[in-house]
């Protein structure tokens, strides 16, 4: 490969990653707008964090060899869809599924995947909602479909995730037998914290009405 070659082998892979970078871009200023909205007309805000990366190099050529798809950037582009990833920590359960639900009517997002590890968590006990989206990136010349993975889950799925993913990598991914049933039991109990505060957040949402409605009578009286 000559010095011409590889010049315009870094401009057209530079312009490819520039693509997710601006999905990204784009992704986070329709949550920001979904999490100021929400709060302004529910007084509370459902997003406890965000936080967005882009794949690294390293672990995008790892993926393409691990499920052997061809080298070529069009094959890439259309394959691995979570090139640009977001994960969204929200309070509470519901929110996951109202923010999902929020993300998904919006015109010029197209959810070409959803799956619901909430609903039916991996075997291991991994829960979350992961929306593979696609949207639209206007470019000084073209308009490109971009894909972006968005990953939505509470508090205590994201702190069973995160732990669970150092364990794995720190046991080179071949995790003892009792550990794994250690792990999946401390998923069950994340997934029961999440109900029970669930069930809080109802009950103080059932209280607010009522004195609300309490407070208008008064009024009306
Ligand atoms: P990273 O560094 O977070 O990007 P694939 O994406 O093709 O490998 P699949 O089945 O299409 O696999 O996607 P899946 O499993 O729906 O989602 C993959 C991503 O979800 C992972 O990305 C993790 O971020 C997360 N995830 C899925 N399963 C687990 C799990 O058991 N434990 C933890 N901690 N995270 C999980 P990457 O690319 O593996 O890593």
């Amino acid at each position: 490969i000559d010095l011409k070659e590889l010049r315009a082998l870094k401009f057209e892979l530079t312009r490819f990653m520039m693509a997710y970078k601006f999905a990204l871009d784009e992704m986070n200023t329709k949550i920001n707008i979904l999490k100021e909205e929400f709060n302004y007309m529910h007084d509370y805000n459902p997003i406890e964090h965000v936080k967005s990366r882009l794949k690294s190099p390293e672990s995008l050529l790892k993926k393409v060899h691990r499920k052997g798809y061809e080298f070529t950037l069009a094959s890439i582009k259309e394959n691995v869809r979570d090139i640009a990833g977001i994960r969204i920590t929200c309070s509470f359960i519901s929110d996951i599924y109202e923010l999902a639900e929020m993300i998904a009517k919006q015109k010029d997002v197209k959810v070409v995947e959803y799956k619901d590890y909430i609903k039916k968590p991996k075997p291991n006990g991994y829960q979350s909602l992961h929306l593979i989206l696609q949207i639209p990136i206007f470019m000084s010349d073209r308009e490109e479909l971009t894909y972006l993975e968005v990953q939505i889950r509470t508090i205590a799925m994201d702190f069973w995730a995160s732990l669970e993913h150092k364990i794995y990598y720190k046991y080179n991914k071949e995790i003892p037998g009792h550990m794994t049933a250690e792990l999946k039991e401390a998923a069950v109990m994340a997934a029961q914290l999440d109900q029970k505060m669930e069930r809080l957040h109802n009950e103080i949402i059932e209280i607010k009405q009522a004195n609300e409605e309490t407070q208008d009578c008064m009024l009306i009286d």
